[in-house]
């Protein structure tokens, strides 16, 4: 133990490595505080040298590393074994590089997403991926967990912007291939393997990222909409319409949007009245500030007059903007009365959402006669949040309970337990509902193959290694 630590020290500096009562609590437990447990030492290294020197030393003893960036997972990843390392990735938040020809920047891994976006932004130059916690994620943990988010359905996920990667493999090998082509078909693209594997194969150290032309113009609105069908033919109405300019489209169940309106919140939005099965909030992007606008109402006063859209409200400045963007982005505060509760991230073919929110409520009531659940998410993906409260403690067994209440509707449906925020511990269970044996077994054998002695992130895909 002494000689592991001093080792440590010798590698990342004395002051980098933090042991027993010198590590903070933010290092043991999570966002969620689901998850939490006691490191053996905490190592905060500089260079990716430093990260393969750790690694090293960790596959030579046998010590589990768990990767850590901005702490802002929601399903227990980040939280290492007892007595492991906890990595943190929160030093290497240097931006190396924005390359406005080439339209890539290069950055550490521990940079702040939303530092990432304004170092972009600065250049005239765009990282689409936006999420709420983008003031604290960082670089590493959303490429380590190819995070979403709120405009997925124009730009993609994490992983269609990532171009270069370098990671650290478990026997300590730096990978290196910081490059700048969007496309290399030489052979297997085992970057892809690496994105969203979270901290199980390999750790991000730097990436090369795909930027876009920063959109000069954004309009946003908030629509209330009368059943899911409709809420179906407006998207494929949005899509066309406004020439692929749709960036968001965020599904709400009305009473979702009742309960964060009604919440104690500073800014209290609630654009449209109470009382609608369905709200959408809805944004483009694009290049040509007044001509955008006006293509914007004009689609708006359209499926106005159609029904499709049976009221809506339309920012008129970014203050306004901020405020409906409330509505889906004060959730910690929106969901109080909810407390405790357990949320949900699950996919499906879009035709199915009905049949899945009927049969997870159904499921819910079956178990939990005065339950409650609601629904939210990035429809356009097909990616639906829960929220699901029994207005008690939750122990464990009341969490799976609940968790095979919604999964077992997610099954029924054909679709994914994990569309975003990946498995972690909260979903590790129930990866065999989702997943076929035969498609476990090519994860073992990766697994296998890239970290034989399983020390990175271990203990949280128990069926995998
Ligand atoms: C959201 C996060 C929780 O979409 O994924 O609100
Ligand atoms: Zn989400």
């Amino acid at each position: 133990m002494q000689d592991l630590q001093d080792e440590l020290r010798a590698i990342v500096g004395a002051d980098q490595v933090f042991v027993g009562a010198d590590i903070d609590d933010r290092y043991k437990i999570d966002l969620t505080k689901k998850y939490a447990s006691q490191p053996g030492y905490v190592v905060r290294p500089a260079t990716a040298e430093q990260v393969s020197a750790v690694v090293k030393l960790a596959h030579a003893t046998g010590t589990p590393v768990t990767p850590l960036s901005g702490r802002t997972g929601l399903v227990g990843g980040g939280v290492v074994t007892d007595g492991g390392i906890v990595l943190s990735l929160e030093r290497m938040n240097r931006i190396l590089d924005v390359d406005i020809t080439s339209m890539t920047m290069t950055v550490e891994a521990g940079c702040i997403l939303q530092t990432v976006q304004e170092a972009a932004e600065a250049q005239n130059a765009f990282l689409p991926l936006d999420l709420g916690a983008r003031g604290s994620a960082m670089i590493g943990g959303v490429i380590a967990t190819n995070a979403g988010g709120n405009r997925v359905v124009r730009w993609g996920m994490m992983r269609d912007m990532v171009i270069g990667l370098e990671v650290v493999l478990a026997d300590g090998t730096i990978i290196s291939s910081l490059t700048k082509m969007l496309k290399d078909n030489a052979g297997y693209n085992w970057k892809h393997l690496l994105i969203g594997s979270e901290g199980t194969l390999g750790i991000v150290t730097r990436a090369v990222l795909r930027l876009r032309p920063f959109p000069a113009s954004s309009q946003t609105s908030i629509v209330a909409v009368n059943s899911f069908e409709d809420v179906i033919t407006l998207l494929r109405q949005l899509e066309s319409g406004l020439s692929g300019r749709l960036s968001s489209f965020e599904l709400m169940w009305g009473n979702f949007y009742q309960c964060i309106s009604e919440a104690n919140l500073p800014r209290r939005p609630r654009p449209l009245p109470l009382g609608s099965p369905f709200y959408a909030l809805v944004e483009a992007m694009g290049s040509n500030p007044a001509d955008d606008a006006a293509q914007f109402e004009r689609e708006m006063e359209k499926v106005m007059a159609s029904g499709l859209v049976t009221n809506a409200v339309i920012a008129t400045s970014e203050r306004e903007r901020q405020g409906l963007w409330a509505v889906r982005e004060e959730l910690e505060a929106g969901l109080a009365t909810y407390f405790p509760f357990l949320s949900y991230d699950v996919s499906m073919a879009l035709a199915e959402m009905p049949r899945f929110v009927d049969a997870a409520t159904a499921n819910l009531h079956r178990r939990y006669s005065n339950a409650r659940i609601m629904f939210y998410g990035h429809a356009g993906d097909g990616n639906l949040h829960a929220i699901a409260s029994i207005g008690e403690t939750l122990t464990p067994d009341i969490r799976i309970s609940i968790d095979s209440a919604i999964f077992e509707a997610v099954r029924e449906v054909g679709g994914s337990i994990a569309a975003e925020h990946g498995i972690g511990q909260s979903r590790a269970a129930f990866l065999s509902w989702t997943r076929s044996p035969e498609e476990l077994q090519l994860m073992r054998a990766i697994k296998a193959a890239l970290d034989p002695r399983n020390i990175l992130n271990p203990g949280k895909w128990p069926e995998i290694g």
